[in-house]
């Protein structure tokens, strides 16, 4: 979706009213969330609005990824560039759009099912590649969209309908694997905590290469004991390291429920060798001549 329809990239007035600082109501658009009454989603689209506001960015200068699930609506809600993409490929799309137009601040919005299942092989390597951008999982431990299927950070026990007496299956680590794939900003944010989770994605966008934060988003409706996060959730007793070692420890060490920015590190962004990007496909069709 285009955000030329704001009332801040339209024509008359331009010039002032394109100058003027914009709120977090700004990057809301006029379509309503379709959420469940209660869902955590609500707070972390609030968030990703907080953040752009306080970052004093444009409608016309973000954009906002997504793949597939509830979580993955998130562009719809917003007023900026958007693009509601397939299954588990959200990070693709991202990091190539960055490539090509690194003007842009490039968010992702993704959930556990479709982030961490089908997108986990593209997970490790946009870490690896350390493309400038922010990741934001909302994870509640549950496919929402397809109604209780359990995810790759459903609890083995968890007995459904669908995982009848539960999976039995070791639950993914998507911080530590974050760290071990190099990801340059890893954070815990919880949504029931919306101020929290914009500052922390303003600090992800501000630092340089790719940022991870998992949200933990409740689904109160395939996971209603979800609501009790709020009771468990904490800030992190130590404050950010540039250790990935020490970060990892902790996180292992962790319950799951220790908030903050738990890493930040100083890797250079990806950036494409000179010349990238700049042959067409006939020039590629002339390297193949025969
Ligand atoms: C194993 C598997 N691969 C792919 C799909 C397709 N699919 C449907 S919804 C969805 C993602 C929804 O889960 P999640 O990312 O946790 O988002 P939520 O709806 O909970 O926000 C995916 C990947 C599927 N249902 N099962
Ligand atoms: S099913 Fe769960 S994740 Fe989806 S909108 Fe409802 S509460 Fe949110």
């Amino acid at each position: 979706m285009s955000p030329g329809t704001t009332a801040a990239t339209t024509t008359v007035t331009s010039t002032a009213i394109a100058s003027a600082p914009l709120t977090a109501r700004d990057f809301k658009s006029d379509y309503n969330p379709i959420w469940c009454p209660g869902c955590g989603d609500f707070s972390v689209l609030f968030a990703f609005t907080r953040a752009f506001a306080s970052l004093g960015l444009r409608p016309e200068n973000t954009a906002v990824i997504s793949g597939i699930g509830c979580s993955s609506r998130i562009p719809a809600y917003l007023t900026s560039y958007g693009f509601h993409g397939v299954h588990g490929r959200s990070l693709a799309a991202a990091a190539g759009l960055k490539l090509a137009r690194p003007d842009l601040t490039v968010v992702v919005a993704s959930g556990d099912g479709d982030g961490y299942s089908i997108g986990g092989n593209h997970f490790m390597h946009a870490c690896r590649r350390n493309v400038d951008m922010t990741y934001v999982v909302m994870d509640n431990h549950v496919y929402g969209m397809t109604k209780g299927q359990p995810s790759p950070t459903t609890e083995p026990d968890w007995d459904s309908k669908l995982s009848p007496g539960g999976t039995g299956l070791r639950t993914f680590h998507p911080l530590v694997i974050a760290l071990a794939a190099g990801a340059n900003f890893v954070g815990r944010a919880f949504s029931g905590d919306p101020k929290g989770t914009g500052d922390m994605i303003a600090e992800a966008i501000k630092t340089p290469g790719f940022s991870f934060i998992e949200v933990l988003s409740p689904c109160v409706t395939f996971r209603p004991e979800q609501r009790e996060w709020r009771q468990a959730v904490r800030p992190a007793p130590v404050t950010t390291t540039d250790d990935p070692a020490r970060a990892a420890r902790l996180i292992m060490s962790d319950d799951g429920f220790n908030i903050g920015i738990l890493y930040r590190g100083d890797r250079k962004p990806y950036q494409p060798p000179m010349g990238h990007g700049t042959k067409g496909p006939a020039d590629l069709e002339k390297g193949f001549a025969i």
